[in-house]
């Protein structure tokens, strides 16, 4: 057999795993801390809206009949359309809600066809839906896709498509 031989490198490796364990012990218990703050923190990721503001569809009106693809326009008072992921007060992007209410205001909107998020921050959209009834609603988000404090969100039209 040939002795190791044992380098500096070694030597140092050793002593640096050694300083390293605490750091590491440190660096766990910091994370189960750091991910049980952030449960504690949930309420903050909630972006609150101030008084008065509404969401409305200015297109179609309740009641309308339309012929598919047709064009939805949001419309917006007493607050500014941002892009999803960017954290400005008194902002929020577009949620296009299809035949689903609103269940959840607390937790992020999910995406799905019932549920359309214009995270460019869109102000307007074209839709294809099947011929029939279906009723529609808006809901804004904030930059997380999470429903303001109080929600902001329009009135549910019933449209039917021809
Ligand atoms: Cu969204």
């Amino acid at each position: 057999m040939v002795a190791m031989k044992i380098t500096w490198i070694e030597v140092l490796m050793k002593q640096v795993r050694w300083l390293m364990l605490p750091a590491l012990v440190g660096s766990i218990v910091g994370s189960i801390v750091g991910s049980m703050d952030v449960l504690g923190a949930q309420a903050s990721l909630i972006s609150t809206a101030p008084e008065g503001a509404a969401l409305y569809f200015i297109e179609p009106v309740d009641g309308a009949t339309v012929q598919s693809p047709f064009v939805v326009k949001f419309g917006l008072k007493g607050m500014g359309v941002a892009p999803a992921g960017i954290d400005i007060a008194n902002t929020g992007h577009h949620h296009l809600l299809v035949n689903s209410p609103l269940v959840d205001e607390s937790t992020p909107l999910p995406t799905s066809d019932q549920v359309r998020h214009f995270g460019g921050g869109q102000t307007e959209a074209e839709i294809s839906l099947p011929k029939g009834t279906h009723q529609l609603q808006l809901v804004l988000g904030n930059y997380l896709h999470i429903p303001h404090d109080p929600a902001v969100k329009s009135p549910t039209i019933t449209i039917t498509v021809r």
